[in-house]
């Protein structure tokens, strides 16, 4: 449209359009949450007000990883060791804690277990209409942060059980991953990238750090159906059980194909790479973790329910991980989830039912 004006035409106010976002195409988490809240009938921004505690403490938690090397916050606090007898380092310390602050002030959040506490955290005593409860690992694969190595935040949301008191905080967290309401991870790599699915397919937003927000950058993500990639921890293999290490054996045979072998020993790290590009991501039952190292609430539950989301498969190396009816807050399971070419080959080999 001319803006200009023409002798004696009169001048015509421009037709501005306001972008419902920060620009054309430009969406924010925030704005990308309130949509998808729209799925919930009956909700009343409470879930999207939860969710921006995540991506709060997210931020918070990667201003503290981007500058590791150059405050006093490397290494760990004299040696303290946490409920998984791993270790803490002091990002973990403090990751944890900005998550259980960001979250215990949204009224809707009812209880909240971190792999860094012994017990499931009850919070608002007494708030009657907190809905939901908050299972995260708060910096996964933090023993890497000595070495610069990618780190990450997993969480999932489940809703309060029908019945559930306020005096039962575990009960509002034992539940098998098909009850999550959303889930998600946030990896600390080369960009800060926050991935979530609210069981809408699975969306991921990049940190600009020049305006501190979330932009959505990798909508409606889709596993590929097949890799190029396997990862897993070679050096742990002899203490597979055996029909895993024929397995490694059939990959590594080019029976499926060429393969490379990525592992860097964060998982999420490792499972986006997987998400991305294709291919498995395999932690087994190995000599010294016979039901498996990961945790299942907080570590194998989001990165299952994320990969369903995305078209892929995740199995205990028998059954869906999502079905897997937890006893204890700690619990850990074996993890196999990838691409459904290579998870039905998996599947077939093992002799599972496909
Ligand atoms: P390993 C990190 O401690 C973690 O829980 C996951 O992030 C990672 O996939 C796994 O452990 C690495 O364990 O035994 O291969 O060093």
């Amino acid at each position: 449209m001319n803006q200009g004006k023409s002798s004696g035409a009169p001048s015509v106010a421009p037709r501005v359009i306001v972008p419902d976002s920060l620009g054309p195409g430009v969406l924010t988490i925030q704005q990308h949450i309130l949509h998808e809240q729209q799925r919930f009938p009956g909700a009343s921004g409470e879930f999207s007000w939860l969710l921006s505690g995540i991506t709060l403490a997210a931020k918070m938690i990667q201003a503290k990883v981007r500058r590791a090397g150059l405050t006093d916050i490397l290494g760990a606090p004299s040696g303290e060791v946490n409920v998984q007898g791993e270790v803490q380092q002091k990002l973990d310390v403090y990751s944890n804690e900005v998550l259980i602050h960001c979250l215990k002030v949204r009224e809707s959040v009812g209880v909240l277990a971190s792999e860094e506490n012994e017990e499931a955290v009850l919070v608002h005593q007494g708030c009657e209409n907190a809905k939901y409860a908050v299972v995260f690992d708060p910096l996964d694969g933090s023993s890497n942060i000595d070495v610069n190595v990618s780190v990450g935040t997993t969480f999932s949301v489940l809703r309060r059980p029908a019945g559930a008191s306020l005096d039962d905080p575990e009960r509002w967290v034992l539940q098998a991953g098909t009850e999550q309401v959303a889930a998600g991870y946030v990896v600390y790599g080369s960009s800060t990238m926050l991935v979530y699915s609210v069981g809408n397919g699975v969306h991921g937003f990049t940190l600009d750090p020049a305006v501190g927000a979330f932009i959505l950058s990798h909508p409606n993500m889709r596993m590929p159906p097949k890799g190029a990639y396997y990862s897993v921890n070679e050096a742990k293999a002899s203490g597979f059980p055996e029909p895993y290490q024929r397995y490694l054996q059939r990959l590594r045979s080019g029976a499926l194909g060429d393969y490379s072998s990525r592992y860097i020993g964060s998982m999420v790290a490792d499972f986006h790479r997987t998400l991305l590009r294709g291919g498995l991501f395999l932690y087994p039952p190995t000599a010294s973790h016979l039901s498996g190292k990961l945790r299942l609430l907080y570590e194998a539950n989001p990165i299952a329910f994320l990969a369903e989301q995305a078209g892929g498969i995740a199995l205990d190396g028998e059954r869906r991980v999502l079905e897997i009816c937890p006893d204890n807050v700690h619990q850990r399971t074996p993890l196999v989830t990838g691409s459904i070419e290579e998870m039905y080959d998996f599947m077939k080999f093992m002799g599972l039912r496909l």
